[in-house]
């Protein structure tokens, strides 16, 4: 044989050696690892197997636990429980307690993303209330102010114009909704008024009602916190936006309240 012929072989056999070595290592640590494991592991993952059945076996826990103490309203957890399961809204007719039965019937029509469902609550009010939370949620999720005008309530459409407009913030998007537009406008000018702390902006609100509250509510509130309301800042000509418009390091509020000039030197005449 020649010498490198040799070499080679030496090489691949110490090479083998070595493998059969880390082998060994690795399928002894492997074993370890199984033999290691706490003896209920697997019994664990029996126990849980996936949320549906996790959630019946609460169930069943509820109704034994019902059958043996017979608490009051103790029926309606368990009747609540399975129709929310089963995503069944026509189920919560069966609970007795009348509040329950509309928070179940809302609770699923929620889940179910489904307003139709919030046509079985006799009640108005409850019916309006699943109705607004629905499209709501549907509005916002497709970023469509019109759906919001389905919204009954008049609070949550409200609500429902302003997250979608506050979310978009631009004037330019107001332009494109045709009769929305000037809803959508006002709204973006009570945000730039409370903004900037400036009445101005309200003044321009096209809708009276929602002008007034912007005014009264920004007037009323102290943008800068020097202790003067914004609408006493307009009346002595100060900044809403600085504590110190003077610059002389007592805040505009305090000068007004001591007597003097917040705007400069001197007492207020
Ligand atoms: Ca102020
Ligand atoms: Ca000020
Ligand atoms: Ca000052």
């Amino acid at each position: 044989m020649q010498k490198n012929t040799k070499i080679i072989i030496a090489f691949l056999v110490g090479a083998l050696i070595l493998f059969g070595v880390a082998f060994g290592f690795w399928y002894s640590k492997q074993k370890n690892n199984t033999e290691n494991l706490p003896e209920n592991q697997e019994k664990i993952v029996e126990e849980v197997p996936e949320n549906k059945t996790f959630e019946l076996a609460r169930i069943e826990k509820e109704k034994s636990k019902c059958a043996e103490n017979g608490e009051e309203g103790c029926g309606d957890n368990v009747l609540i429980m399975e129709a929310i399961n089963d995503l069944k809204v026509e189920a919560c007719n069966e609970v007795v307690d009348e509040k329950a039965r509309n928070n179940c019937i809302t609770e699923i029509a929620i889940r179910q993303n489904d307003e139709k469902s919030c046509d079985l609550h006799k009640d108005e009010a409850e019916k309006n209330t699943c109705l607004s939370l629905i499209l709501g949620n549907k509005a916002r999720e497709s970023d469509d102010m019109a759906v919001c005008l389905a919204v009954p309530g008049e609070s949550y459409r409200d609500s429902c114009f302003f997250s979608i407009v506050n979310k978009k913030n631009d004037a330019k998007y107001c332009d494109e909704l045709g009769e929305l537009r000037d809803k959508c406008l006002n709204i973006i000018l009570t945000n730039k008024a409370f903004e900037e702390g400036d009445t101005s902006f309200c003044d321009n609100i096209t809708d009276a009602d929602s002008r007034e509250s912007c005014s009264a509510e920004l007037g009323g509130t102290d943008s800068d916190n020097d202790g003067l309301s914004n609408s006493d800042e307009e009346k002595y000509g100060t900044d809403p936006k600085d504590p110190d418009s003077d610059g002389d390091s007592y805040l505009d509020g305090a000068e007004v309240e001591a007597g003097y000039n917040p705007k400069g030197a001197g007492k207020l005449e």
